[in-house]
């Protein structure tokens, strides 16, 4: 049977609380969100990897026996807001990730990247998320 949109919505914010912080989540454009104080070191977080250009950190809540994010230290809020000249170093955040996830995860991963309320997004700073050490299933959720 089919749900209804309104069904539909409601049954997955059962399903996920982080389902219910993405539809919380408001995508506040240029605001400060939690990543720039973790970028800025003002919030603490498990840091694995940092350059001028990216971060790479534990992600708090996982969802797979390794989860990471990498992310941009320019504020890009999401990815529908990058652009051309955001070239190189939506490049050097991929390869970053890359770089990372093969030395912990051999037998393969998965890079995640959600955009917007329906995509899930509930921090409106651009990340890739890197999730590994278990099987992964097809399609995602
Ligand atoms: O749902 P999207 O794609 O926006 O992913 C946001 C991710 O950020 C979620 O997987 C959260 O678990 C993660 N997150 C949120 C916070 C946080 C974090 N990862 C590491 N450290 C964090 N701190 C200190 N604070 C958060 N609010």
């Amino acid at each position: 049977y089919q749900l209804t949109p309104n069904q539909y919505c409601l049954a997955s914010k059962k399903m996920s609380s982080e389902v219910d912080k993405a539809i919380a989540a408001k995508n506040e454009n240029q605001k400060e969100t939690i990543f720039d104080k973790i970028i800025s070191k003002q919030i603490p977080a498990d840091i694995i990897f940092e350059d001028d250009k990216c971060l790479a950190f534990n992600d708090v809540n996982p969802q797979a026996p390794v989860h990471f994010l990498v992310i941009p230290k320019k504020r890009i809020p999401k990815l529908d807001d990058s652009t051309d000249a955001d070239t190189n170093l939506l490049g050097h955040v991929l390869l970053t990730a890359k770089n990372l996830a093969q030395k912990k995860l051999p037998n393969g991963y998965r890079l995640v990247i959600n955009n917007g309320s329906d995509g899930c997004q509930s921090v409106y700073h651009l990340h890739v998320h890197i999730l590994g050490g278990r099987q992964m299933k097809w399609p995602p959720g």
